[in-house]
């Protein structure tokens, strides 16, 4: 079958179950591919030969910035800053995990458009983040070619503040400025997410969601949906740490925005300017082979007081 719904991701598609039998997939990918759409999330070992080495190099060259003591076991881990974002610009293998050709070519596959990376998060520790779908901050028009992959740098255990999640909520609705009655373009938050808390609480109360964590041997990763719920669940010993990264992924021929900032409706969308890790190449939306591009700044009536405007508007009126 000529998949009829191409502005869908494939395992996010009600067709799946159909359109699986096209893609080729291998025993291990298929598994990952029903989880997915089932689930929201599914786990996988990273596919990189040299990960150990690149995980040592990570944590020697990161150690220094975070301002946390990693050497005196009793010290509190959780004092200093929580995450690095893009260290792929000054550190090759965060790059080389980012860009990961197997995994790539593995979330194409599960999408059906061509995934690149597009930001890194390097964490030392839980991030006692509250339960969110990342689609509020990175989303896509169509909805959905986004996904966070999570790889555990360290086994992660039940006092380190592990990634948790709520299998399912993927198929809620997609949360929006549309959809809690607020605008969002031009807004300015300290915490994008923050508005969306009491519908998300709602929904997890009312479906009776059960939250699940993900407690993880060193190499393994998680792919999430990019409107699976999900968070970091408190860190009950701040003594340990939890190293872990987390690359972004967007699809090709997409429009690139965050719909905490974005009134859809009246078509005020912040884009996101972008550039795909793999090649540091800026990627450009795209919306049915065209072009989008922000508006340039709008251009203030100069002296255009709302008396010289009357003023005008009588004039002519007689
Ligand atoms: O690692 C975590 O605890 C959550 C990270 C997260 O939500 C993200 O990077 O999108
Ligand atoms: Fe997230």
């Amino acid at each position: 079958m000529t998949n009829p719904l191409p502005g869908l991701p494939l395992i996010e598609s009600p067709l799946f179950p159909v359109l699986k039998a096209e893609q080729g997939l291998n025993a291990e990918e298929e598994g990952i591919a029903a989880s997915l759409y089932e689930k929201g999330y599914a786990v996988f070992d990273f596919p990189d030969a040299d990960l150990d080495a690149r995980i040592d190099r990570i944590k020697r060259n990161l150690s220094p910035r975070y301002g946390i003591d990693f050497d005196d076991p009793q010290s509190d881990k959780t004092i200093g800053e929580r995450r690095i974002q893009d260290a792929w610009a000054v550190n090759e293998d965060v790059r080389a995990i980012a860009a990961n050709e197997a995994v790539l070519d593995l979330l194409s596959k599960l999408y059906g458009r061509r995934a690149f990376p597009f930001q890194t998060l390097n964490f030392p520790v839980g991030t006692q983040q509250d339960a969110h779908s990342d689609s509020v901050h990175f989303s896509s028009l169509p909805e959905r070619f986004m996904c966070g992959v999570w790889l555990a740098m360290e086994d992660v255990g039940p006092d380190a503040g592990p990634l948790l999640y709520y299998p399912g909520s993927h198929r809620w609705p997609i949360m929006s400025n549309a959809l809690i009655g607020r605008r969002g373009y031009g807004g300015d938050l300290s915490s994008a997410q923050d508005p969306y808390g009491p519908a998300w609480r709602a929904l997890c109360e009312v479906h009776d969601a059960k939250e699940e964590v993900f407690l993880a041997h060193k190499g393994q990763a998680l792919i999430w949906c990019a409107n699976l719920l999900h968070g970091g669940s408190r860190q009950a010993d701040h003594r340990l740490t939890r190293w872990s990264q987390v690359t972004h992924y967007y699809f090709d021929d997409c429009i690139y925005y965050t719909p905490a900032f974005s009134d859809e409706a009246l078509g005020r969308l912040a884009l996101r300017e972008l550039a795909s890790i793999s090649d540091g190449q800026p990627r450009i939306s795209h919306y049915q082979g065209e072009d989008v591009r922000a508006p340039p700044p709008e251009r203030k009536a100069k002296g255009r007081s709302i008396w010289r405007k009357l003023k005008r508007v009588m004039s002519s009126a007689f």
